[in-house]
């Protein structure tokens, strides 16, 4: 089952059919530990749809919830983080932080610096290096329920970063800084391992770079990068955890202005978004 967020309610996929709920809060059902099973029953009174319209998609994130997200959590991320910090000394941080117990977090955005599916992302002005980084994103509920997975962008300035691992709030949080989208999948089990994570970068029509990874190639598992966002955080309305990239293009690869990015997750879709 999918759940889209839309200018005029709450769209559901589910079975083949496509449905309209609305005069209920999407902030409220998609923190609900029961989700699935209140969205089930909703069915009966929602309206039927012919299809679910690209235009009317927002950004999955709620008003009141913060987007999260977690570091170095794939081998090739560490790999290029190293590659990038070489020469200002910080490349044994993330070394150190792939093999250590407590896994990287960090604080990514609030909703308004994110974009939902078809929105422009933004590269910083200050920046000469950048990247997206395409990350399974965990949508998760005040008690720490991991209810669904929707696909993120989280926008990187290897530039800023590779300075100074101090500076990753700057590389990280700007504003157009993530994508989230398009939907929500709630799914009866839990993602497989061999789930798919790809993508595409197309530059004036051809494609400029492709990559795709497993989710069986990511050290932590969802519940250990729950479990340290929510060490000693509360999220009162729940919220977003991006888990990581495992995709990092070659060193003499950078984004340009037009650049149309795609994700594709196996079971949740694909998100596109444009580069401002
Ligand atoms: O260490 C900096 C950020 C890492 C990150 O965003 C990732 O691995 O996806
Ligand atoms: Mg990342």
């Amino acid at each position: 089952m999918k759940l889209y967020h839309l200018k005029q309610g709450i769209g559901i996929e589910h079975d083949g059919q496509s449905y309209l709920l609305q005069n209920e809060s999407w902030e409220a059902l998609i923190n609900r530990d029961d989700s699935r099973s209140v969205v089930l029953e909703k069915l009966n009174t929602a309206t039927k749809l012919d299809t679910i319209s690209a235009a009317d998609i927002l950004s999955p994130l709620g008003q009141n919830q913060e987007l999260w997200a977690c570091g170095v959590t794939y081998l090739r991320s560490r790999e290029g983080r190293q590659e990038e910090s070489k020469s200002s000394g910080g490349s044994e941080f993330y070394a150190h932080v792939y093999e250590a117990a407590r896994p990287e977090v960090f604080f990514k955005a609030t909703p308004h610096r994110v974009v939902g599916h078809g929105g422009f992302v933004r590269i910083r002005k200050d920046s000469s290096w950048d990247v997206p980084e395409p990350e399974l994103t965990l949508v998760v509920t005040t008690s720490g329920k991991i209810i669904g997975y929707t696909i993120g962008n989280d926008m990187s300035s290897r530039s800023i970063e590779g300075e100074n691992p101090l500076y990753l709030p700057q590389a990280k949080t700007y504003d157009g800084c993530a994508a989230l989208g398009p939907c929500i999948y709630l799914p009866e089990e839990r993602l497989s391992e061999d789930t798919q994570v790809r993508l595409q970068i197309h530059r004036t029509g051809s494609l400029v770079f492709e990559g795709a990874i497993t989710l069986s190639q990511m050290k932590r598992t969802q519940e250990e990068l729950v479990a340290y966002v929510f060490k000693e955080c509360s999220f009162p309305y729940g919220c977003f955890i991006m888990t990581g990239t495992g995709i990092v293009p070659s060193a003499d690869f950078t984004l340009h202005s037009q650049d149309e990015i795609h994700i594709s997750i196996d079971s949740i879709g694909t998100l596109i978004n444009t580069v401002s």
